[in-house]
């Protein structure tokens, strides 16, 4: 009897109004939710996936790369024509498009091949995001740079859910067709280094608004120089040696650009000195250098690769991308 009394004005004073009632409710209401939160938040520590971005010129074979990454196996014998198919059958892109995939954390077995099917606990998942090379839609991609938050909103198209992803951006892959390059009459040469210029400067801006631990990351550049299955592409260390010559090249024209519309040089040198007006003018890389040299972007934390490889026909390939994507993300 006495256990069914206790029970009887327990329940009774349960449900008299009182204060100490209402705030033990109140509290339960309250803080239920910010408990779930914690128990799913801590439950998915992938939330946020790493990102690869892959930037460069039309027709440097961005999509046929992401397409490869993506269908790898096909790839792997391009003895078939029809699959070679799959890889070689792109055309210039519009939009950017995005696709989630792993790469082993163990650095000997990297290869996309390989991963695509062993992608197990020892994976690491990141998106690998491909943008248009047209001058005129180059916008997306330096859009995703000059981001001053630490991550960047992102759409996958493979993953279940279609609602946007947080990324954060861990490396950024400049794609040069070094075919084109080696023909001095296509004028590829200049077009590829100004946008690796714009890229380069993005990047170097990023460097200096960092102030305060939630400044986005430095992140490290892959020049990726593809189709040296062409007998005509230029070897990875002419690319590079090329491309800075005319980086160089572009810098001293687009700061003479500046003393030309009305600015004084005291004004270049001042900004040049001051901490501020590096963040105002394009020179890219270190001051007081005569030639550009990707090693001047150090000072900006922004380390700088050059790789050979191809995505169609005979030759190294793909997999020394991967190993550096691997290395990274
Ligand atoms: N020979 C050879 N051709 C390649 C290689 N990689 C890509 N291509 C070809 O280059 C062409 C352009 O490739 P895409 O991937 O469409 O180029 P993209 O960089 O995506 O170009 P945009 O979308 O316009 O920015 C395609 O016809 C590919 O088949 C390669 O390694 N070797
Ligand atoms: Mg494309």
């Amino acid at each position: 009897m006495t256990a069914t009394d206790t029970l009887k004005a327990l329940l009774e004073a349960a449900l008299t109004p009182s204060p100490t009632v209402i705030s033990i409710g109140l509290a339960i209401v309250l803080l239920f939710p910010i408990i779930l939160h914690f128990i799913f938040s801590a439950a998915t520590p992938y939330a946020t996936l790493p990102s690869v971005l892959l930037v460069g010129p039309s027709g440097a074979g961005k999509t046929a790369l992401l397409t490869l990454f993506e269908r790898g196996p096909f790839a792997a014998n391009p003895g078939s024509p029809e699959k070679l198919d799959a890889v070689a059958k792109t055309h210039t892109s519009q939009v950017p498009a995005t696709i989630e995939l792993a790469v082993s954390t163990d650095p000997s077995a990297a290869s996309y091949r390989a991963d695509l099917d062993a992608a197990g606990a020892t994976a690491k998942k990141f998106l690998l995001v491909d943008t248009p090379g047209h001058p005129k839609l180059r916008g997306h991609a330096l859009a995703h740079l000059s981001s001053t938050a630490p991550t960047v909103p992102t759409n996958t198209s493979s993953s279940s859910s279609s609602s946007p992803t947080q990324s954060k951006l861990k490396a950024l892959i400049f794609l040069v067709d070094s075919a084109a390059l080696s023909d001095p009459d296509s004028g590829a040469l200049a077009s590829t280094a100004s946008y690796l210029y714009d890229v380069l400067l993005a990047l170097q801006l990023r460097f200096h608004r960092r102030s305060g631990s939630r400044a986005p990351a430095s992140v490290p550049v892959l020049v990726a120089a593809n189709k040296t299955d062409l007998f005509t592409a230029l070897p990875a260390a002419l690319v590079r040696s090329q491309l800075e010559a005319e980086l160089g090249r572009i810098r001293k024209s687009r700061s003479k650009g500046l003393l030309d519309s009305g600015v004084g040089a005291d004004d270049v040198d001042a900004a040049a000195g001051g901490a501020g007006g590096e963040e105002a003018d394009g020179w890219l890389g270190g001051y007081g250098t005569e030639k550009f040299s990707f090693k001047e972007m150090m000072e900006f934390d922004v380390e700088v690769e050059v790789l050979g490889g191809n995505v169609l026909g005979e030759g190294p390939g793909a997999e020394k991308w991967w190993k550096w994507i691997g290395e990274r993300v």
